[in-house]
């Protein structure tokens, strides 16, 4: 039986499970299942109480979440190089890497909704301002880390690559390589990659 993944479109989480199911050719071995979170008729809850997306269903039909669990879950399917390195040093830089995008995406999200989802005369400025202050301090932190952060896909490089193309399709006005250029350089790069480009949001 194949695993099933619950997932919407746009969710920069589910991009980053769909990446590691190209890069470990584990694609073949998932069934898609369109899931609209937000969606009060949506029988999300009852697979993942949190109520969000990606949500997998392993063969054994055990319910996984969130997308870092699906991801180290999905890890131990294949063969090939792993996205969690096997190494303790490599491990921690990948997974620190993974917790500050997932922080970004946490972030832009929260952000995206508040102006986008939310009524007009209910916006919070000032949580807005909170949102995109925590993403500026991210990305200056990946900036100064840039000689780390290398062309290897792992769960860290990945993750980053999710943030930074969420950011590019919903804060495109933020402009954020005109600050950091480095990061920009490596992303330009990192993006080149089939998995990215296969995945990228529309
Ligand atoms: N920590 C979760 C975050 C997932 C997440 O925030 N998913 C969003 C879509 S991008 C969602 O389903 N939101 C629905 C809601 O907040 O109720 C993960 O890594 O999977």
């Amino acid at each position: 039986m194949k695993m099933k993944l619950l997932y919407s479109a746009t969710s920069p989480f589910v991009r980053k499970v769909s990446i590691v199911l190209i890069e470990t050719g584990l694609s073949d071995r998932v069934e898609h299942v369109p899931t609209n979170p937000w969606d009060p008729q949506s029988d999300l809850p009852a697979q993942n109480p949190i109520g969000k997306v990606p949500t997998l269903i392993s063969a054994q039909g055990v319910e996984i979440f969130d997308s870092s669990v699906i991801c180290e879950f999905l890890d131990n399917l294949h063969a090939g190089p792993k996205m969690f390195p096997i190494d303790a040093e490599g491990r921690i830089t990948a997974n620190q890497f993974q917790s500050l995008a997932d922080g970004m995406m946490d972030a832009a999200v929260l952000g995206f909704i508040e102006n986008s989802r939310r009524p007009k005369d209910r916006r919070w400025g000032e949580w807005s301002d909170r949102q995109l202050a925590a993403i500026t301090r991210s990305l200056n932190w990946l900036e100064e880390r840039y000689p780390t952060l290398n062309q290897t896909s792992d769960i860290g490089t990945i993750s980053v690559a999710c943030a930074l193309g969420y950011l590019d399709f919903r804060f495109a006005d933020l402009e954020w390589r005109r600050h950091h250029e480095r990061l920009a350089e490596w992303f330009e790069q990192f993006a080149q990659r089939e998995s990215i480009r296969a995945t990228a949001p529309v």
